[in-house]
């Protein structure tokens, strides 16, 4: 049987030189640790690559990164906007719709879930911390010794719902590494997880056929000692190897 292969999107310089596509290695170990094939898909691609590439994705994972520029949801930047990629941003809405069009398995991670959201229409906090009523952090640092797979709060997750079943619990301990959030949701986006200052966590397509699924925290941070976190990548590597077999005409294409 082969391997599903499952398209990796990459973080990029901004305003740097040489100018670079890169990509934290816990994103390809946890793909690879649940039996999916990592492709990275940097924004240099052209069309031509792109074309191609996306003939052979049995799935894809949006990962973290830079703040998704304001003006994609139609509102000028706050002072803090930091790492804004047009071309970036560009792929990665692309390859959303692309994945919803053709039913091809996403899990969106942290800035993956809010591109998710912006690319059905949605809108982001643009600044968590400029926002009155959030005490939380969602911004852990190593400087304040919680690195990358230490958890810092708390998320519930609504009985029920796919993300639910996907983690086998109602209750996650996660790492936090954002200061952007979804405000207004994407078209049949539901949120389906939260913190306990309200911000959402996780959202999933309303439509049951379809494995969207985003999550703010960094699962991939978490495999090594998180059995939920290993779930859901499992769970998209899964539905990858499934839908290999279920779209014999899109990949003859
Ligand atoms: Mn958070």
């Amino acid at each position: 049987m082969n391997l599903p292969l499952i398209g990796v999107s990459t973080s990029v310089t901004v305003d740097k030189y040489p100018e670079r596509a890169y990509i934290n290695a816990a994103y390809l170990n946890a793909v690879q640790q649940a039996g999916g094939v990592p492709v990275p898909l940097p924004p240099q691609l052209g069309p031509a690559a792109r074309a191609e590439l996306l003939k052979r994705l049995d799935g894809v994972l949006l990962t973290g990164g830079g703040d998704v520029d304001p003006a994609r949801f139609g509102e000028p930047p706050h002072p803090t906007t930091a790492e804004v990629s047009a071309a970036r941003d560009g792929l990665e809405i692309e390859l959303t719709g692309w994945a919803i069009e053709h039913h091809v398995p996403l899990l969106a991670v942290c800035r993956g879930l809010q591109v998710l959201n912006v690319a059905l229409g949605g809108s982001l906090h643009q600044d968590i911390p400029s926002e009155p009523g959030s005490p939380l952090d969602h911004s852990q640092t190593v400087l304040q010794g919680k690195a990358r797979n230490i958890t810092t709060h708390q998320v519930k997750v609504r009985e029920g719902s796919r993300l639910a079943g996907i983690l086998g619990a109602l209750e996650v301990d996660v790492n936090s590494f954002h200061h952007q959030a979804i405000n207004r949701l994407g078209r049949e986006l539901t949120d389906v997880a939260w913190a306990p200052d309200s911000i959402v966590e996780g959202v999933e397509l309303g439509d049951g056929a379809r494995f969207v699924v985003g999550v703010q925290w960094h699962p991939e941070e978490l495999v090594g000692h998180d059995r939920a976190a290993r779930n859901l990548f499992a769970a998209l590597v899964e539905r990858a190897r499934a839908g290999e077999r279920l779209r014999p005409a899109l990949r003859a294409r």
